[in-house]
């Protein structure tokens, strides 16, 4: 990104998180959680989502026992729960941007630490999965090796004596309240990415709070920048969405002048919860019209402030009229910025003109032209 802030300040090691910082653990651990409570009668309704975030295993356990009176003990729904757990770690993905950190951080040499309160046995399965990423760390350490998880600074405190690097110069960066809290505690710097959507304002102890691992600016640390960036986008892995257009909330060409195609959100919520809130661009394709470059915004649209997480598809081309039922496809190349607010409807228009400009250029490049040809755009039901 192009914008030079100052320098916060000027730090020597970075201490991460893993779940929901690093992995998206959300995923199984709800589904094992569905699963379990099915068989005791009850119905999982995701809201403990927001309790259980940052926990370790027993309080979450003790949570969920006490939220759906549950008739056995938390030691044994912790028995019930662990074997279920561990058979889904192999399916936990790596959050947007992860890889590209710990890549980053340890090319450059910067000493890093995994802290998690998850217990060491539960640390090391989960990041058996995920390639390079063991070797990466100097100092892995857990919630059963310290004498109280986070939100207790013992964690933080531990990894910096044994990084050997005082407490002040060290970087947390940390998904939940109880690690912001612990990271504070502990007296570091600490860079906020909340996983629960819409909660930015609890961060306040944060130094920074940011939307996704994308958004990380190491410069502002003192640490090597990111020289990935290409034009005003950052690279992805590609991932693909489609479907059916679907009505969305009639606003995009009467107030803004910008139709948007939405899809529909239903069985992609796995989907949208892996993928942060953000603009992103690519290619669409219309099943009878052909294949266009393509900008759009994936979240709650602040501006407007949503409660559903949409995907809002600007195809950058002008067309005779609605395609309302018609099969869409996506394939998402690149990053531009996370979702903001705006003072005035004007000044959200302009920028996302400004997305426009930026994604019609960087389609042109090789790296992202090339992606006009995936095969997802050509499927055999178009
Ligand atoms: P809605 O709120 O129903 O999505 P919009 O005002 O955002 O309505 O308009 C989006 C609709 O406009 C699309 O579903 C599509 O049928 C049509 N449309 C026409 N041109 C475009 C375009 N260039 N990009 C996206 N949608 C377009
Ligand atoms: N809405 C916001 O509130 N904040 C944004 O930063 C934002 N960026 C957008 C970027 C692009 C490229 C597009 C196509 C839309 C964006 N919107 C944003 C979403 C816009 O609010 C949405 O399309 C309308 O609300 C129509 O439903
Ligand atoms: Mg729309």
């Amino acid at each position: 990104m192009s914008t030079a802030k100052a320098l916060k300040k000027v730090v020597a090691a970075v201490i991460l998180d893993l779940d929901g910082t690093l992995i998206h653990t959300d995923g199984i651990l709800s589904d094992v959680l569905k699963a379990i409570l099915l068989k005791y009668g009850k119905q999982w309704d995701g809201r403990e989502a927001q309790k259980i975030v940052g926990k370790t295993p027993l309080e979450e356990a003790t949570i969920v026992v006490e939220d759906y009176e549950l008739p056995c003990s938390t030691d044994e729904f912790v028995t019930q729960i662990t074997p279920l757990l561990y058979d889904q770690f192999c399916n936990i993905k790596a959050l947007p941007g992860a890889n590209r950190l710990i890549k980053h951080l340890s090319d450059h040499n910067v000493p890093l630490a995994l802290a998690s309160n998850s217990p060491r046995a539960y640390v090391e399965s989960k990041i058996s999965y995920q390639q390079g990423w063991k070797e990466s760390f100097s100092v892995i350490i857990a919630g059963d090796e310290v004498r109280a998880g986070k939100p207790s600074p013992d964690i933080f405190l531990e990894a910096a004596k044994r990084l050997g690097i005082e407490p002040s110069r060290c970087l947390v960066i940390e998904d939940s309240l109880p690690g912001v809290t612990g990271g504070k505690a502990a007296g570091m710097e600490v860079v906020a990415v909340p996983s629960i959507p819409k909660q930015t304002h609890l961060y306040i102890a944060a130094d920074e709070v940011i939307s996704s691992l994308l958004d990380l600016q190491p410069e502002f640390w003192g640490l090597p920048p990111f020289d990935d960036w290409i034009d005003g986008t950052l690279p992805l892995e590609t991932w693909h969405i489609g479907g059916p257009v679907v009505k969305g909330f009639g606003r995009g060409s009467k107030v803004l002048g910008i139709p948007t195609a939405n899809l529909s959100t239903k069985g992609y919520s796995a989907l949208l919860s892996e993928h942060p809130s953000g603009v992103y661009f690519g290619w669409a394709r219309l099943s009878t019209q052909g294949v266009y470059k393509m900008v759009m915004s994936i979240g709650w649209n602040p501006y407007f402030n949503n409660t559903e997480k949409t995907i809002e598809p600007w195809l950058l081309h002008e067309f005779d009229g609605d395609f309302y039922g018609e099969e869409l496809r996506l394939v998402i190349v690149g990053y531009i910025r996370p979702e903001a607010n705006f003072t005035s409807l004007e000044s959200l228009i302009a920028k996302i003109h400004e997305d426009r400009r930026i994604a019609e250029r960087a389609l042109d490049i090789p790296l992202y032209l090339k992606y006009k040809d995936d095969p997802y755009l050509k499927g055999s039901s178009l």
